[in-house]
């Protein structure tokens, strides 16, 4: 026999179900949309995925899902919708396989493209599928190249020999952010540092914009502070010593008020000054410089500046430092902790109030001289020194003074003697951009002998990346395009000249620094974008997306945003007016889910098992939107029960298309609930209200009315099942549409509020006071209302209650001695 369960379980037949929708979808275009509505425009934006050979990961469909909700509620709110999705396409693992396994890495993307694309559509997402991009099609990259051309134009593009981090592996530069504890981020291989020549975009002329405009943005407040953190704006004074051997050597102060403590000058070992002093023979000890200086260029920055390492140097033998204030010769050493690309690359050290300055006199025997007032305790006052209370002291003129006052009072002495000047200095680095591999866009720009780098007309873009038998990187670190001869001699734009391509290519996070514009407008051939989809899409309403890519892509697209806005292209300063993100998913049990803990889940077997709109609705259900949150193949089952029970509801309607007095201030709380909720992204505890609502279903009995607003609030996470219920109900043909096609319900803000009842309050039996509380209020909440009251408290003051009578929704009586 069969039990009554499964009978109806056979009927919730989401394998055939899902597709017959997504099929309908797609068929009737459902979810495009035009550059023009009467409706208000919603732009709502997740990051596209690089299309990796592993497809989709479950991590991906968190945000998905999450904005798929968004979009699929604010369509239902009556907005024009914009919610695309895209491929961004370039990058290392793609060749990493292709050199690999020797298949064109434009193969490679394309089929893993057509993968992703698969379980994109498996997920019932409401993407507006006219509006793919992919960051390696030509036509898209086209305008990457012009977006570079511009900036070139502009002098933000520039190309310059400098130390990069190298990875001895991928044989690559990384910029800083793709250094993670002195590896590859993408291989675990040890980095070191190099000189190559690089392009570089000058993003630090944007520092301060990037960091004032953040002010007028919605972005949630820990994106706004790791990305001023990153920016790291700091403020001081450029200050002039002089060399023995009459060099000017600039140091940078964010403490020129300790002046007349700096006992010594320490220079970074790479610092031009050094090689000159080498190269005029000044040294007595130019080995040992040497050598030091060999040790320090093979460590990165994060292991030169480890605070709790011992500190190293050398002190130069030959030179000294003269500090400007008082006239006095300090010894200048150089040492690693001091790097080459902050500030002047060159500091005046302060050893009583610089913890790392402290450590190293402390070691190399330097004098230590007090400045700002810490007692007895030399070491201690270092401490005080970075409250700006402290007392200067040893300080001729400044004497007295706070910190906070010294400060421009010494930046004021300085200016006027011509020997130094307020300044303000950023953490942020210009961004290398440019790769010595295959697989990115040219770098559309022409090396010729007479006319130095030209830049190719725009007419010739898209400048293609040419076919190559081998992928591989060459041995001396140049891109594997150097080798096709054919295609890098060419003549120069200018003179007509031979000349040579530039054979680097651009960086992983070139393309995606637009791709939210070229949605708007995604086959233009004219422009990224036409002036009325950029004025009419403008700016992203919403965009969700990882906190790791906060101090990078996020970054880098406002920075390029901000350039297309100053040359008039796009209308707005800033791409994204609102910011949120994600937690990540974790395997069962909370470990990171990687192949070798054999925990990761593959989307794919969830659907095939439970059906995507379980998927879909267990990943919203799964915990807090923001923080991380640990799978779980029993609460997958959990959120399975859940539809079945919606779905077997179904059975039972009573006739009436209103709402049933019983449900009828349920489900306006639940209305008003699930829609707070979703714009909240607290997807989880709306999720639980709708399960709280079917309960009280069971309860009471359900009405076609009551069903009606249950699956529209249940639409936007389980899509299919709703759909195919709606349709089976009759509802399609009595109300016109599918459900994604129905105005969200409304609800009624006086009956989500409970009932009120006018309570009798006696005491000791005799009544003395009237009070209104909500309906079936529980005995304390009805006898501190009752306190409250002043006619009680006449009767009840300074005795002791000792009982209380209650009577529901009618009396208390309390019995006070
Ligand atoms: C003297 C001094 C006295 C300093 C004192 C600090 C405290 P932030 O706030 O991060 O900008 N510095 C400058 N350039 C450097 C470089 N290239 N490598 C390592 N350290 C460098 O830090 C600025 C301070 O860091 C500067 O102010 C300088 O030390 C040091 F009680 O100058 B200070
Ligand atoms: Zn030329």
């Amino acid at each position: 026999m069969i039990s009554q369960e499964s009978v109806r379980d056979l009927k919730y037949d989401f394998a055939s179900i899902e597709p017959k929708w997504q099929k309908k979808w797609a068929e009737e275009n459902t979810f495009h949309c035009e550059n023009h509505s009467d409706k208000p425009k919603f732009y709502g934006l997740v990051e596209f995925p690089y299309p990796s050979g592993q497809g989709l990961h479950v991590g991906h469909t968190r945000p998905y899902t999450a904005m798929d909700v968004v979009a699929r509620k604010r369509r239902m709110d009556g907005y024009n919708v914009l919610f695309p999705m895209g491929y961004d396409a370039f990058g290392l693992p793609t060749e990493n396989y292709a050199i690999k396994n020797h298949i064109h890495p434009a193969k490679v993307t394309h089929d893993n493209i057509e993968n992703f694309t698969k379980q994109l559509h498996m997920l019932g997402y409401s993407f507006d599928w006219d509006r793919v991009i992919n960051t390696t099609d030509p036509s898209y990259y086209k305008w990457t190249q012009w977006i570079f051309l511009q900036l070139w134009k502009k002098g933000l593009a520039y190309k310059s020999t400098m130390p990069v981090n190298w990875c001895t592996s991928c044989k690559c530069v990384l910029a800083n952010e793709e250094v993670v504890d002195g590896v590859c981020e993408r291989c675990g291989s040890p980095v070191i540092r190099k000189e190559k020549s690089q392009w570089m975009l000058k993003i630090t002329e944007y520092a301060q914009r990037l960091i004032d405009d953040l002010d007028g943005l919605d972005f949630i407040e820990r994106v706004k502070t790791q990305q001023k953190n990153w920016i790291g704006r700091s403020t001081g004074a450029e200050v002039t010593f002089k060399a023995t051997t009459g060099e000017d050597i600039v140091v940078f102060t964010t403490r020129p008020d300790t002046l007349f403590g700096a006992t010594y000058m320490v220079l970074s070992p790479e610092h031009a000054l050094v090689k000159g002093w080498l190269e005029s023979g000044k040294l007595n000890n130019a080995d040992e410089v040497k050598a030091y200086q060999a040790a320090a260029a093979s460590k990165s920055d994060l292991e030169r500046t480890e605070l709790n390492k011992e500190k190293t140097g050398v002190c130069l033998d030959g030179v000294k430092g003269v500090n400007p204030v008082n006239g006095k010769e300090i010894p200048i050493f150089i040492s690693d902790y001091v790097l080459a690309t902050y500030g002047t690359g060159v500091i005046m050290a302060v050893p009583a109030h610089d913890d790392r300055d402290w450590e190293f006199a402390k070691k190399f025997g330097c004098e230590i001289i007090e400045v700002v007032s810490g007692g007895e305790d030399v070491q201690k006052a270092a401490f005080t020194a970075k409250d700006e209370t402290g007392i200067l002291v040893n300080s001729e003129f400044l004497n007295g003074l706070t910190v906070k006052d010294a400060i421009p009072v010494i930046t004021k002495w300085l200016e006027e003697k011509g020997i130094g000047a307020a300044k303000v200095n950023y953490k942020l680095r210009d961004w290398v951009f440019s790769r010595q591999r295959y697989w990115g866009e040219p770098i559309p720009m022409v090396y010729c002998e007479k006319c130095g780098w030209q830049p190719l007309p725009e007419d010739q873009l898209p400048l293609l990346l040419p076919d190559v038998d081998s992928y591989e990187p060459t041995d001396d670190g140049e891109s594997p395009i150097s080798k096709m001869t054919d295609w890098v001699n060419t003549t120069c734009p200018h003179c007509g000249g031979p000349a040579k391509r530039e054979t680097d290519t651009m960086p992983q996070w070139a393309g995606s620094s637009w791709y939210f514009l070229r949605y708007m407008d995604p086959h233009n051939d004219k422009a990224l974008a036409s002036k009325e989809a950029l004025e009419y899409w403008s700016p992203v309403d919403w965009y969700n997306g990882g906190m790791e890519h906060t101090t990078l892509h996020l970054l880098y697209s406002r920075f390029w945003h901000k350039f297309l806005y100053d040359i008039g292209v796009v209308p707005t300063k800033e791409p994204y007016q609102k910011r949120t993100s994600h937690g990540m998913i974790l395997g069962e049990g909370g470990e990171k889910m990687s192949k070798s803990r054999g925990n990761v889940v593959n989307p794919n077997d969830v659907v095939a098992q439970y059906g995507a709109d379980t998927m879909r609705t267990y990943i919203m259900f799964i915990g807090d939107f923001e923080k991380a949150a640990s799978w779980s193949d029993n609460a997958v089952k959990g959120c399975k029960r859940f539809l079945d029970r919606v779905w077997n509801l179904s059975e039972n309607l009573t006739d009436s298309m209103d709402y049933s007095a019983a449900n009828e201030s349920a489900i306006h709380k639940t209305i008003k609930k699930v829609s707070d909720d979703i714009e909240a992204m607290k997807f989880n505890t709306a999720i639980a209200a709708l399960m709280a609502l079917v309960n009280d279903f069971y309860a009471n009995g359900c009405s076609k009315g009551d069903y009606a607003a249950l699956l529209l609030m249940l639409s936007p996470f389980a899509p299919h099942m709703v759909e195919e219920l709606w349709e089976t109900l009759g509802y399609a043909a009595q109300r016109g549409g599918m459900a994604c096609q129905q105005s969200w319900p409304a609800y009624d803000e006086s009956k989500t509020i409970d009932a009120q009842v006018q309570m009798a309050v006696q005491v000791c039996g005799k009544l003395r006071a009237t009070i209104t509380v909500p309906m079936d209020s529980d005995e304390a909440t009805v006898v501190a209302e009752a306190l409250k009251d002043p006619k009680v408290q006449k009767f009840t003051e300074g005795k002791n209650l000792v009982k209380t009578i209650l009577v529901p929704n009618k009396l208390v009586n309390l019995i006070a001695k």
